[in-house]
């Protein structure tokens, strides 16, 4: 196995083998429904490409690799993923989440499973206190995203796997981390999940979902219910991610330098109040942040003095593309207020009116820093 390859070597090589009839070096889109059978249940490993097809699981054990994981599974979306594993809990059993989230998420939670019987509290996933005094004799599982999106706060995965109960189930959405920077399983996570639409796939051309686990029942039940849901992606969608996950590493390091740049330019920008960043010494998850990840990452929020700052500086940057979505090579802006946490503006968790969002991608970033100047003057 390839265990022992660095994680850029695994990236590109890892699930996939060249096809062994033609010796193509890409792993072929298997456009393909079903599968004959010699006799009935005799055949090759696949019957039925909702159950398994080959370039999906090529992706499937890609995905595990690069986490760190031993087994992997690949959805029609991220939040596909995340409907899967919660169909794993019970009418009554509890889950505690981070108080910081995708708005999608939150929806699904409160206004979907909360309607047959799961249980959510949220938390400040900083205070450990506060953590440890909301789990429940019926918690099953600690849900949470690091860094947090809008917010950008910071949990501290290997604190939080310690202090979780056993039978609670700590999984960590790892969409803006990325695992080049971040490998939630070796810091004691049970599940780590991706909306592999963002930085997983790399160039906003498909919508896609993973989960990677060590534990095999869990897989085994996962699997299972996969399988008996159906939220698969296409094979074309898999190859495309597939082919995305080869540069994931290189795509990290510029996504990086240049967040980091753009982050000190808006701390010394007078029209910005606040940045959020944990790449800056000033952010308060920056020590945690310096332990479990290789890197900060390309998501940088920032607030302004009011919401028509906020809506007016998203509304006139010219290379930073007004649009929902994260992770792609080109870099993007929104107003998560009134575009991707539009679900959660009246609850507990909603985010600052004044906040805006900036997915910094892999251009020049002298360029990126001009733009943002002109939008903020
Ligand atoms: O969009 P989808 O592939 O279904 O993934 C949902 C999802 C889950 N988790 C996190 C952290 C996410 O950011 C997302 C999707 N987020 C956006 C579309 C966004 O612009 O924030």
């Amino acid at each position: 196995m390839m265990e022992h390859y660095h994680f850029d070597t695994l990236a590109i090589h890892a699930g996939q083998e060249p096809d062994p009839t033609t010796g193509a070096i890409m792993t072929p889109i298997y456009q393909t429904s079903t599968y004959v059978q010699s006799a009935p249940a005799e055949h090759k490993g696949y019957e039925y490409s909702r159950t398994d097809n080959p370039t999906r699981a090529a992706l499937e054990n890609l995905v595990a690799a690069i986490e760190g994981g031993r087994y992997g599974l690949a959805f029609a979306s991220g939040m596909a993923a995340i409907d899967t594993l919660l169909r794993r809990f019970n009418p009554g059993d509890h889950i505690l989440v981070g108080n910081d989230v995708y708005g999608g998420t939150y929806r699904l939670f409160e206004r979907v499973y909360a309607r047959y019987g799961l249980r959510f509290s949220w938390v400040d996933l900083a205070d450990l206190d506060a953590v440890r005094a909301a789990f429940t004799p019926q918690t099953r599982l600690l849900w949470l995203e690091t860094p947090t999106n809008p917010l950008m706060s910071i949990a501290d995965i290997t604190a939080l796997a310690e202090l979780a109960p056993e039978g609670v189930l700590v999984g960590v959405d790892n969409t803006f981390a990325s695992p080049a920077l971040q490998q939630p399983l070796q810091l004691g996570a049970h599940i780590v999940m991706h909306s592999s639409t963002k930085y997983l796939g790399g160039h906003s051309d498909v919508v896609g979902g993973a989960l990677a686990m060590n534990d095999e029942s869990l897989y085994h039940d996962l699997k299972f219910l996969q399988n008996a849901v159906g939220a698969v992606p296409a094979p074309m969608d898999c190859f495309l991610t597939l082919r995305g996950i080869k540069t994931l590493h290189v795509r990290m390091e510029r996504h990086s330098a240049n967040a980091r740049l753009i982050a000190e330019f808006l701390a010394d920008h007078p029209a910005v109040k606040t940045v959020l960043y944990p790449g800056l010494e000033s952010h308060p998850g920056h020590e945690v942040a310096k332990r479990q990840m290789r890197g900060f990452g390309g998501m940088i929020s920032i607030i302004l003095d009011g919401p028509d700052a906020a809506r007016r500086v998203v509304s006139r940057t010219k290379l930073f593309a007004l649009a929902e979505s994260l992770g792609g090579v080109e870099s993007l802006i929104e107003h998560p207020y009134s575009m991707t946490h539009a679900s959660t503006a009246a609850s507990p968790i909603a985010v600052p009116p004044a906040l805006v969002r900036l997915s910094v991608g892999i251009e020049h970033v002298d360029d990126l820093i001009e733009d943002l100047r002109q939008a903020l003057a």
